[in-house]
């Protein structure tokens, strides 16, 4: 059936015509088959498809649902490079629509695996410079008032071999360490508020129970602003690789002080200066000093589609979209290049725009085979806008593994595979 081939060929025609919607159309039906192999015509309207004739399985997996079978290449991935001990594993930007990445998906950072906790057998322990310590039980922190709240988490070293040669990866695996959820949990406020602080209260050590009993230093005045003891992710519990059954949230805040399986709070007037924050995860600058407490990721977009290892499939319109986000709040602007950062145009924001959030932006872009380079620049609403790479080292040197987050820059070629570069 002439509907069903695909038609990347035709040519682009002038917005707005009856051509281009045709265009439109054809290109729509013919990607469809494509997602599922090659179609075949008995299976196309005005035909009744095999699927139809008669009933199909009562229920796939009536206990908990999975995705089609024809989305399994939609995955988490562990490096290229094999190793005997991976720590991480990133999610596939590239797959995902607007901004709460499935639970399944979510990026993952152990450094010492994920351990299986019994919640009945997991405790919250509040002491230090506090009038009442606290032993909470999950059910004890289930009976707080809750809240739930849209955030991204992201590793300090996502993209951190962009400060060297440009990644021959996918975008999940240049940029893949960043996930957003909507998180349910208590306010760390209101439980600080029922040990009661003392007055040189000004630093917490939070303490994790796995077995690296992760540890870092929360400022005090973090925790009293919008700090969150979450339980909940995407509407069900915690996942086990996201902190189950209970993980500090510090919207914003760099990947690792997202203290998972949290089992300790302490209470004091300095920071604590753990192995995490002294040893790990500071940035050494171009003059030797060692940067400390970077808290806040910077502000960063990256265009998911169209994204390295991808081909265009055909001349004529599409979107340009992707993800922004800031740890200093809301995403206010969204700028896209087609020319490696010469011209700029507004992208526009899905809304509701929310606070250390993954925001997501579209452009529509007509494709006529030429050669461009595609960029993406966010600025928040305090004012930061994501630097150039070469701004970027400029300031912070190339010693530096976390903290990269400089303009993603993708060149398309005039056959339509898209590469990363460094302009
Ligand atoms: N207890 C504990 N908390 C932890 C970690 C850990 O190894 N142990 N990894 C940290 C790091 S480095 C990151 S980037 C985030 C990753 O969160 P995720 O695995 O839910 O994506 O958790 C942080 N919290
Ligand atoms: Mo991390």
């Amino acid at each position: 059936m002439d509907i069903a081939r695909p038609d990347a060929d035709a040519p682009a025609a002038a917005p707005a015509s009856p051509r281009r919607r045709r265009f439109i159309a054809r290109g729509a039906v013919a990607s469809l088959a494509a997602a599922g192999g090659s179609a075949m015509a008995d299976n196309l309207p005005p035909n009744v498809p095999q699927w139809m004739r008669e009933p199909g399985a009562g229920f796939l997996n009536p206990a908990y649902g999975l995705p089609s079978p024809f989305e399994k290449n939609v995955l988490r991935k562990l490096p290229d490079q094999p190793s005997p001990f991976p720590t991480a594993t990133r999610t596939p930007l590239q797959s995902l629509f607007g901004t709460n990445t499935p639970n399944g998906l979510f990026f993952e950072r152990h450094h010492a695996g994920v351990p299986a906790i019994d919640p009945a057998q997991h405790r919250l322990m509040l002491h230090g410079l506090v009038e009442r310590p606290l032993l909470l039980s999950m059910k004890d922190l289930l009976r707080f008032p809750a809240v739930s709240r849209s955030h991204f988490i992201e590793c300090s070293g996502n993209s951190m071999a962009e400060f060297k040669a440009p990644g021959k990866g996918s975008v999940q695996d240049i940029h893949g360490l960043i996930s957003g959820a909507e998180w349910t949990g208590v306010r760390l406020a209101d439980v600080l508020r029922e040990a009661g602080l003392q007055p040189s209260a000004s630093w917490i050590l939070a303490e994790g129970a796995d077995a690296a009993a992760m540890t870092r230093s929360i400022p005090l005045a973090k925790a009293l602003d919008d700090a969150l003891l979450v339980y909940g992710q995407n509407g069900e519990m915690l996942r086990p690789e996201q902190g189950y059954p209970l993980r500090l949230l510090l919207p914003g805040f760099e990947g690792n002080m997202n203290i998972k399986w949290l089992r300790r709070l302490k209470v004091g007037d300095a920071p604590f200066q753990t192995r995490e924050e002294t040893a790990k995860y500071t940035d050494l600058m171009p003059d030797g000093t060692a940067r400390q407490f970077t808290f806040a990721m910077g502000v960063k977009s990256v265009i998911t589609s169209p994204s390295a290892r991808q081909v265009l499939d055909g001349h004529g319109f599409r979107e340009i979209t992707g993800l922004a986000w800031s740890g200093h709040g809301r995403i206010s602007r969204v700028e896209v290049s087609l020319d490696g950062g010469r011209q700029w145009q507004a992208a526009t924001l899905d809304g509701p725009v929310q606070s250390r959030a993954l925001t997501r932006f579209r452009l529509p872009w007509v494709w006529s085979g030429q050669e461009a380079i595609l960029q993406s620049r966010a600025v928040d609403e305090a004012g930061n806008v994501q630097p150039t790479r070469a701004a970027l080292i400029g300031t912070d040197g190339q010693n530096s593994i976390y903290h990269y987050n400089a303009i993603q820059s993708w060149k398309v070629a005039s056959n339509g595979e898209v590469s990363n570069v460094h302009v």
